[in-house]
């Protein structure tokens, strides 16, 4: 199965709201008008498209009126256009082999996902023949370390974890940085906690994290990746701006958008927080995560059904 097809089947929940919801609205033959319109806003603000839904509505709107919207194939091709301008095409994942070891940070709120995406990136890489260390810096969670020794082993991946209990996450750190160039490999993909006694307890410990690894490699980590859930729709933007403000974050993950109707909030978040969206997670098992490619993913929430009734 194709990337386009896996994306129509996990992210089903916002493609029954966006696709069929669009098919629905032309049931019957019926012509765009501003009832339709209306309908439509409604529809795009469901799948939690936000402020977009507005905008988007607003340019369907004036095509209209010039006439240069006669059906139902005219408003997806317009929304698909409209979608895509909004996300960022971001770099080739070959482009991330820059630097060996490459060292990823990956935060975000306690249960976003992360240690679930570490495991399936850590999959993801070996598959394309790199060695992987996982370094286990969450300490804040007693079983964090043993959730990721369990994917490790799983995986076959190698693990840096804490000696003792209590440990602080900064030397995890350290010593998986000291790891990673001893042992030759070429991703290092460190887990954070996510959360503290305090947001801000946990945003200056995840500055240390950054500052103990840039004294070993001054450049690391080469990628900040920001772990959002995506049943939260729109809200993880609030959420993903104290990290912003607090660590330099590369790029994001939206994980969990196969249990959810709100995947539209990627453009959202996309726009809000002006970063490229690296991976999606679309499941609980290793092979749950794609790369996120803008014109597949428009693709899969807005096109047409193939054999639909109301072609
Ligand atoms: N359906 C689905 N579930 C996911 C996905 N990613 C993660 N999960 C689930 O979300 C829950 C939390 O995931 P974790 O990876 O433990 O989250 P975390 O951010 O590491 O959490 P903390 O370590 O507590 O901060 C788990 O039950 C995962 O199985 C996804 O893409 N789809
Ligand atoms: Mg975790």
């Amino acid at each position: 199965m194709g990337l386009l097809d896996r994306l129509k089947s996990r992210l089903g929940k916002t493609r029954a709201a966006i696709s069929d919801g669009l098919s629905g609205l032309f049931r019957g033959g019926r012509p765009i008008d501003q009832a339709l319109l209306d309908e439509l806003e409604e529809l795009l603000y469901t799948s939690d498209l936000g402020p977009m839904a507005g905008q988007l509505t607003a340019e369907l709107a004036r095509l209209h009126k010039r006439g240069e919207l006669k059906g139902e194939e005219d408003v997806r091709a317009c929304l698909r256009t409209t979608l895509l301008e909004q996300l960022n095409p971001g770099q080739p994942e070959s482009d991330l082999y820059r630097a060996k070891p490459l060292v990823i940070l990956v935060v975000g709120v306690n249960g976003s996902g992360k240690t679930t995406s570490i495991a399936k990136l850590a999959h993801r890489f070996q598959t394309q023949g790199k060695r992987v260390l996982l370094g286990a810096a969450d300490t804040f969670r007693a079983a964090a370390a043993d959730q990721l020794e369990i994917w490790a082993q799983r995986n076959g991946a190698e693990i840096v974890r804490q000696k003792h209990d209590g440990a602080d996450p900064a030397a995890v750190a350290y010593d998986s940085v000291m790891a990673a160039q001893a042992r030759g490999v070429d991703v290092l993909l460190i887990d954070t906690a996510g959360r503290l006694h305090t947001q801000h307890n946990l945003m200056e410990e995840l500055a240390k994290v950054r500052r103990v690894i840039q004294k070993q490699i001054p450049e690391a980590p080469h990628e900040t990746w920001l772990v959002l859930d995506g049943t939260n729709g729109q809200n993880a933007v609030q959420q993903a701006r104290y990290f912003t403000e607090a660590v330099e974050v590369t790029g994001l993950i939206v994980a969990k958008l196969d249990g959810t109707a709100r995947g539209g909030a990627v453009f959202a978040i996309q726009g809000a927080l002006g970063l490229p969206v690296k991976y999606v997670g679309t499941g609980e098992t290793l092979s749950d995560l794609e790369v996120f490619d803008p014109e597949v993913f428009v693709d899969a929430i807005v096109s047409k059904a193939v054999g639909n009734a109301h072609a």
